[in-house]
């Protein structure tokens, strides 16, 4: 075969310095290619120290005989590094170049060793990408690119390597060495430095390298597998929260034997190990067999926990241990097929969440996400398909889209299938694609190969943004006894997608008689995929009502044509669950979006469905609580043409206050309800509670004076952090004097436990009073208050940019606030200053003077100097 071998490298010594690549380089999908070079085996020895480690790696490097680019030039991708050694073969080589941060070598042969020896500064890693300093330990973050800022290597999630890790480190300092794979040799080191080493038997792409050095203690226990192997765990801690972590340690458990039982999955090393760091910059990284934990989703008691923090830490736990399949075993080609595993590892987490909860309100609480944050994204600025098509900075699309819309996606193929062809489907998935990289449309072909059902219309929903609008309409010919289904369908222009096609649509559909109550049609799958489509039902004895999208079958947005009586009826009669909560929100919906357009609102329907459901003996108390919460102000403002925040924040507070006077008696009596002690966490407790609070909340909203002694009791009597929190919450948006009392006392009691305090930094943010901007600049600069913890500043800033009503506050003041603090994070951390912005990409949907001081936020920002490819993408996108 001819040598295609065409690029050679610039003489290092004459050429011209290479010049800084562009800064912001769109990456695109129809440009993937594969791989040049593999590196079958890496070897890496650490020495490690807070400010200076030295990282010196082997690399065994081979030509891809799938490539077909054949240029003798080794690319190695490097963020911030300096070589200050390299080999080849051995011999040392001073023919590299850089190209902005990569490392660029000539390679003569089809198979290389690379020697290259780097030092880093963890201490000065504010970013948390790589290797950084935590509370005085050691650890890293590598998805997506962060290996390159530890050693030089090809970051790309197909380049598949077998890792061999040594480190070294003070033993006082770092006691406990941590890597992936097994741990294979131990010893002293002389100087009261000690070493370990670990090896990996599973070829692993970079973004899936760990290391943790520390002083930490663990709570260990076993479990063994449905083929009798014993694996040890561990979850890795400073020894004081170590009586916290119980939780996450049975959550693991659970988790393992549900992989086990639903999809045939078992551990496959005979460690796992879980590492709860204090900076993190997302939720939990599924490193293989070395879980790195953002702590908020290890730790937690009665004390300091909330019902929900604990569901959080259990979904957390089981989506990071469910990605030792989907994600280690079989990873992504491209980071272009994040949902590959992210929206697939979300599905298998939710479904987990209801098998050991409740489904219903559990499926509620996934759809109540999907619509606060992920609809949002569709309909703005920075909509993207579930599988995007290019990107800026890879790191911005960690997104809701990616994670929740791919689950939703992945649900509708579960949902298509029925559960048993959908398990063959993904039993032959990870036969096929064990120990590869893989892509979405590998994924669908498994499903279909299994199941022997045609899914490629379906692979629409992974390259099509935007939310299809689904119109519906009823019509009953009651002499023929048969009532037809008119169904239309639109999805409105995303950018660089200004048309769109039909999208299959899976619609679980049933009638239900207006007279009777009952069950007419029982359920059916309509898939609807034409831009227009009828379907009839057959003897329909009596009038019906349209129960459509049960238990949420599609991610879209239904607009049925039912009057606010049939909304009424279907709350109490739909036999779906979760229809009868879509009722009920379509009918509070209604009202509200009549109110803030000035309107004039009918609010009796919407109270007497409250008060029917408060009153009803056969609903459990936590499908309650969320059947009767009015959607937020930004749910709200997401119905609305020009949305004007004060009159949906006036009109919600009034529909608030109606219910809390006209209900007052079966408020108060389901604040009151007991049977929840403090250390109960069965769903029916945890519902208990969630009712209690709800309820007050609306007792406030008519009564403050009232609530506050209902609150301030329920805060110095409660046994748990659910009810204290819970009252501090309703209290927070009063003006009473228990509101300064309480938040003060929750900070003398809490202030030493980070996690805690994140709490009070939250809940004032979220307060729905008229000075909370002035008590959020405050909070800024209250001395607690830590920039570069991305915990803390997502508990001031990322709550109150999602505080519609005080973020678009009239004066502008909350836009400056988090411009602010968007330029002032982005210096530190850019992952997370990005994630600050999009409250403000809706821009052009507000009245003309609010989008106008958005829009000039937005351009300040954008004109920073020295701005990150992170932020700058969010912003100029946004601006677009
Ligand atoms: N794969 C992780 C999410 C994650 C992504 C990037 C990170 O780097 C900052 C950290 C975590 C998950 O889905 O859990
Ligand atoms: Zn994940």
């Amino acid at each position: 075969m001819a040598d295609v071998r065409t690029t050679t490298l610039p003489d290092a010594k004459t050429a011209p310095e290479a010049p800084p690549s562009p800064v912001h380089v769109t990456i695109r999908r129809e440009d993937y290619r594969p791989p040049e070079w593999l590196v079958p085996e890496i070897a890496l020895k650490f020495a490690l120290g807070i400010e200076k480690t030295r990282v010196q790696s082997k690399l065994s490097v081979e030509r891809n005989p799938d490539s077909a680019d054949k240029s003798n030039v080794l690319r190695l991708n490097g963020d911030g590094l300096t070589p200050a050694g390299v080999w080849i073969d051995g011999s040392p080589c001073d023919n590299w170049s850089m190209d902005g941060g990569d490392l660029l070598l000539e390679l003569p042969g089809d198979r290389h060793e690379i020697g290259i020896d780097v030092e880093i500064n963890p201490a000065a890693n504010t970013k948390l990408m790589g290797l950084y300093a935590s509370n005085g330990m050691l650890c890293t973050q590598c998805e997506a690119e962060g290996f390159r800022r530890i050693t030089f290597f090809p970051d790309r999630p197909d380049v598949l390597s077998k890792y061999r890790v040594r480190m070294e480190g003070d033993a006082s300092r770092f006691p406990v060495l941590l890597s992936n794979g097994n741990r294979v040799a131990a010893g002293e080191a002389g100087d009261g430095a000690h070493w370990a080493e670990w090896h990996d038997p599973f070829p692993k792409p970079s973004y899936l390298f760990a290391l943790v050095a520390g002083d930490l203690k663990p709570n260990r226990d076993t479990f063994t597998t449905l083929s009798g192997r014993k694996v040890d765990l561990a979850i890795w801690v400073r020894e004081v929260d170590l009586p916290k972590t119980q939780h996450a340690m049975d959550s693991l458990k659970l988790a393992m034997a549900w992989d086990e039982k639903v999809y045939g999955r078992e551990y496959d090393l005979d460690q796992f190990n879980i590492v709860a760091v204090t900076d993190f910059n997302m939720g939990a990284m599924e490193n293989k067999s070395l879980n790195i934990f953002n702590s908020a989703y290890v730790l937690a008691d009665q004390d300091t926990a909330t019902d929900a923090d604990f569901d959080n830490i259990a979904r957390v736990v089981a989506h990071e241990y469910f990605h030792n399949w989907s994600g280690d075993r079989v990873t992504c080609r491209d980071w272009f097929q994040l949902s590959l595993k992210e929206g697939f590892t979300v599905f298998r987490d939710q479904s987990f969440s209801a098998d050991v909860g409740s489904p219903p309100v559990k499926r509620i609480e996934d759809v109540r996400v999907l619509r606060a944050v992920q609809f949002p994204e569709d309909q703005g600025p920075l909509a993207h398909p579930v599988r995007p098509d290019s990107y800026m900075e890879i790191s911005n699309f960690y997104t809701a889209t990616v994670y929740n819309k791919g689950a939703e996606v992945i649900r509708m193929f579960h949902t298509v299938l029925g559960p048993e062809n959908f398990r063959k489907g993904t039993d032959l998935y990870f036969d096929r694609n064990d120990g590869r990289a893989a892509t979405c449309d590998d994924f669908v072909a498994a499903l279909e190969d299994g199941s022997g059902v045609d899914l490629q219309p379906f692979k629409i929903w992974y390259s099509q943004a935007g939310t299809p609008k689904v119109r519906a309409r009823i019509e009953h010919d009651a002499e023929a006894k048969i009532a037809t289904l008119h169904l239309e369908q639109h999805v409105d222009p995303t950018p660089g997608q200004p048309d769109k096609q039909p999208m299959p649509i899976p619609l679980r559909t049933a009638l239900v008689g207006s007279e009777t109550g009952h069950e007419i049609c029982p359920e059916r799958l309509i898939i609807l995929d034409q831009a227009r489509q009828s379907v009839t039902f057959e003897n329909v004895t009596e009038p019906p009502l349209l129960s459509i999208n049960r238990n949420f079958s599609a991610p879209i947005i239904v607009e049925a044509v039912r009057s606010p009586g049939e909304l009424e009826r279907l709350a109490q009669a739909d036999t779906d669950p979760f229809a009868r909560y879509e009722a009920m929100q379509e009918l509070m919906m209604r009202a509200l979006v009549a109110g803030a357009r000035g309107e004039e609102v009918d609010r009796e329907p919407v109270i007497r469905a409250i008060g029917a459901t408060l009153r009803s003996n056969s609903l459990d108390p936590a499908f309650k609580a969320d059947a009767i919460l009015l959607p937020s102000d930004s749910l709200i403002a997401d119905r609305m043409d020009v949305v004007d925040p004060d009159a949906i924040h006036a009109v919600r507070e009034q529909l608030r206050s109606a219910i809390g006077s006209e209900l007052h008696d079966e408020l108060v009596a389901a604040h009151r309800s007991d049977g929840a002690a403090g250390d109960d966490l069965s769903p029916s407790a945890k519902g208990v509670r969630r009712l209690r609070t709800v309820a007050l909340g609306f007792v406030a909203a008519a009564d403050q004076a009232e609530a506050a002694e209902l609150a301030k009791a329920q805060f110095d009597r409660a046994d748990s952090m659910t009810d204290r929190q819970g009252a501090l919450g309703v209290l927070v948006s009063t003006d009473t004097p228990q509101r300064q009392a309480a938040l003060n006392a929750f900070y003398d009691r809490f202030h030493d436990d980070p996690l805690v305090l994140d709490k009070w930094f939250a809940l004032q943010a979220a307060s729905q009073r008229p000075d909370t901007v002035d008590r959020v600049l405050e909070l800024s600069r209250h001395f607690d208050f830590v920039i570069t913890n991305p915990n803390r500043l997502r508990s001031l800033a990322g709550t109150f940019g999602a505080n519609h009503w005080a973020f678009h506050s009239a004066d502008g003041r909350g836009y400056a606030f988090l411009a602010d603090m968007i330029i002032a994070a982005d210096k530190l951390n850019p992952q997370v200053a990005a994630r600050l912005v999009p409250p403000f990409g809706r821009w052009r949907r507000f009245e003309p003077k609010r989008a106008a001081m958005m829009r000039q936020q937005l351009e300040r920002i954008a004109a920073t100097p020295g701005l990150s490819k992170d932020v700058y993408e969010q912003v100029t996108k946004s601006l677009a």
